[in-house]
């Protein structure tokens, strides 16, 4: 059972203490990234996304830009496990999930996509274009196509296809949780959640996957779920998320961590008091569970929390270009 103690214990334990003296996060502590513009997101994939979404932001371009094209560069990319070259679901299939909010409660949404390459791009279309927020399957595709949006192929990168042939040996359906260098390697983590402010101080956040590994055909996590993997209020602050969707999912997440920041709480706490939720309701489970928040708040302040260690985010503003490991509850 996690208690106290054990509460204690974890965020006491020394070896936190040696991580953040001997990584970036003792440069960028929580709190002092104030100069706008900003931009943070998930996962180690997070620093080239950061890049394109800088060339906005830094021009002084709107938030809302900034985070579907930074996040269009992990879709695409063979080397991660977001797009259409992604670990498919148990039948094959990859079927992608992306939201995206602006300044404005505008928001867009779109799930169980298939043979799309930009799924961000998708939602923002229906956030645009229709008086909906969401669209999924058959009629997500149908939409996509009608604007524009090019049919493609599904070509599983290599790594994606070995990883589907290894596991129809045994097809044992377990969500893998997204921790870092299982069996010594770098995990591809299949998901990419972005917050941004603006120079004029405007908030905007997107999240796009292809969803846990191997998952049921039809199975949708928190990702394009606004309040779960995104949500964005203008006057306090944005949230993305990251891990096993239905934990964030029943907490409402990343709407949580907004409303906690509202009642005045710093990004990383209000990201650790939605964790400890998490744990409270999963108890013993909790050691099998990775979920990550990432929060920016109004004053351009960064925090984030994770259950598990080897999370990390991706942080770009114009003093800082740098991948920080987030604390976490073990
Ligand atoms: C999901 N939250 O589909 C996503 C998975 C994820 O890194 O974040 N993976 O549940």
């Amino acid at each position: 059972m996690i208690n106290r103690r054990r509460f204690i214990h974890a965020t006491a334990f020394t070896s936190f203490a040696s991580l953040f003296s001997k990584n970036s996060w003792a440069a960028v502590p929580t709190g002092a990234v104030k100069d706008k513009p900003i931009v943070i997101s998930t996962w180690d994939a997070g620093i080239e996304a950061n890049k394109a979404a800088w060339e906005i932001l830094k021009n002084k371009g709107r938030a809302l830009d900034a985070v579907e094209k930074g996040v269009m560069v992990t879709e695409a990319s063979q080397n991660c496990c977001v797009g259409l070259s992604a670990y498919p679901d148990r039948d094959g299939f990859v079927t992608l999930d992306a939201c995206i909010m602006d300044e404005f409660f505008n928001c867009g949404s779109v799930a169980f996509l298939e043979r799309i390459k930009h799924p961000i791009s998708v939602a923002r279309r229906i956030m645009e274009k229709t008086p909906h927020v969401m669209l999924v399957g058959n009629g997500a595709q149908q939409f996509a196509i009608e604007h524009g949006f090019v049919l493609e192929e599904q070509k599983l990168s290599a790594d994606a296809q070995r990883a589907y042939d290894d596991w129809l040996k045994t097809s044992e359906y377990k969500p893998v949780i997204n921790i870092e260098n299982k069996k010594g390697q770098q995990f591809n983590h299949d998901t990419i959640g972005m917050v941004a402010m603006d120079a004029n101080g405007n908030l905007s956040g997107s999240c796009t996957t292809s969803g846990l590994s191997f998952k049921m055909r039809g199975r949708v996590g928190d990702s394009p779920i606004i309040g779960a993997g995104l949500y964005v209020d203008n006057e306090v602050g944005a949230c993305t998320a990251t891990g096993v969707g239905e934990e964030v999912i029943r907490i409402s997440g990343s709407h949580t961590v907004v409303e906690l920041m509202r009642q005045g709480l710093s990004p990383e706490a209000a990201c650790k008091k939605a964790i400890e939720r998490i744990i409270k309701i999963k108890k013993e489970k909790i050691k099998d569970i990775q979920v990550a928040f990432l929060a920016l708040n109004k004053k351009g302040e960064v925090g984030s929390f994770a259950i598990q260690k080897g999370f990390s985010y991706a942080i770009r503003n114009n003093s800082t270009e740098k991948l920080i490991p987030a604390k976490s509850w073990f």
